[in-house]
């Protein structure tokens, strides 16, 4: 049985967490797989035409051109091979091969990875407006369900209004949070947050970092200290550094990400406003250029807008029309 097939019978009896999903990626959708099915209603038999088509379709879905390239030329392998010229058989075989060109690629991890003893440690790092924030509160929800403990730190001092828009969530979800003064040190914040969250018996502390557009360099540099103040309370602290990504930003966040990951270890990124983009190929485009893993994605503004990214329920939600 082909993945299409597979995921159209899993996912037919329709739970509540596939609607989300499948509502959250409509733009993609409408997007990627529409044109998938025109393209095999217009051709009889695929030729080189049809496989140049279906690459600009992925192209235009954002999904990188090496993962594109790389992907195309497995389904061309694996047709000639198998003499498979119906367009239908070639779709199904491109989602197959889109499957695995995502899973070849690293870990699979969603939910953090919490220490046994002490206090997980969560920097959030990203530029400027792509949801670090409003991320950091939906994942404060999600452990505060889980019966965890959670401490928000708003190490951003430099943005006017980035501290009240933490503490606000703090007030909503009814935690404490641990802030500086305007323009203090984001070090010394994440300090004092690391200390209190050991104090007070914290299960998981997620500090909030500044958005600026910034050298390599400096971007280094604050990162780097952040990280050295706090392992001085929490040894080997933090113990995981997601990346946010707005997926609207297109191939800009790839670039995004290349950046990061060049002066951090980034253990997981986190994928947000995929409700508002009509390219969700974005997500195979980071993963071919990171190998890290997609560990959350973002489908709307609200506290509880944020789920568990899951291969199966992505491709589904990209590939499947009418579901
Ligand atoms: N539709 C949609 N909007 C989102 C999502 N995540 C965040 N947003 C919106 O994006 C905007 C920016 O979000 P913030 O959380 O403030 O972004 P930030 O990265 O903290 O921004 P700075 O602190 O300025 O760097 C807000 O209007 C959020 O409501 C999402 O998954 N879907
Ligand atoms: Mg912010």
């Amino acid at each position: 049985m082909g993945l299409i097939a597979f995921l159209k019978e899993k996912f037919a009896k329709k739970d509540k967490k596939v609607d989300k999903y499948q509502e959250g990626l409509s733009k993609s959708r409408k997007n990627f797989s529409s044109k998938l099915n025109n393209l095999s209603e217009r051709y009889k038999t695929v030729n080189q035409d049809y496989f140049d088509e279906l690459e600009q379709i992925l192209i235009e879905s954002d999904a990188g051109i090496s993962f594109t390239l790389d992907v195309i030329e497995e389904v061309l392998n694996q047709s000639k091979k198998e003499h498979i010229t119906d367009p239908k058989q070639i779709n199904e075989i491109l989602v197959d091969k889109m499957f695995v060109g995502y899973a070849e690629k690293g870990d699979i991890q969603n939910d953090v990875v919490f220490r046994k003893d002490g206090p997980t440690v969560l920097l959030v790092v990203g530029v400027n407006g792509v949801g670090k924030t409003t991320t950091i509160a939906k994942l404060a929800h999600r452990y505060l369900n889980q019966g965890k403990k959670v401490l928000l730190v708003a190490a951003d001092t430099f943005r006017a209004g980035a501290v009240e828009q933490l503490t606000t969530w703090a007030e909503r979800l009814k935690i404490n949070i641990v802030t500086g003064k305007p323009e203090s040190d984001p070090a010394s914040v994440a300090y004092d947050g690391v200390k209190k969250a050991k104090e007070d018996n914290i299960d998981l502390v997620i500090v909030d970092t500044a958005g600026r557009l910034q050298t390599k360099n400096n971007l280094m540099l604050e990162l780097g200290k952040i990280k050295r103040v706090m392992s001085k309370e929490i040894p080997d602290a933090p113990h995981e550094t997601f990346l946010i990504i707005d997926a609207t930003t297109g191939q800009n966040g790839v670039v995004q990400a290349k950046a990061f990951k060049e002066v951090t270890d980034l253990t997981g990124i986190v994928i947000t406003k995929m409700d508002g983009t009509s390219k969700g190929g974005i997500i195979l485009a980071i993963r071919d250029e990171l190998g890290v893993p997609v560990r959350f994605i973002g489908l709307g503004e609200k506290m509880d807008d944020l789920e568990e990214f899951d291969l199966d329920k992505y491709l589904y939600g990209l590939c499947v029309e009418n579901n």
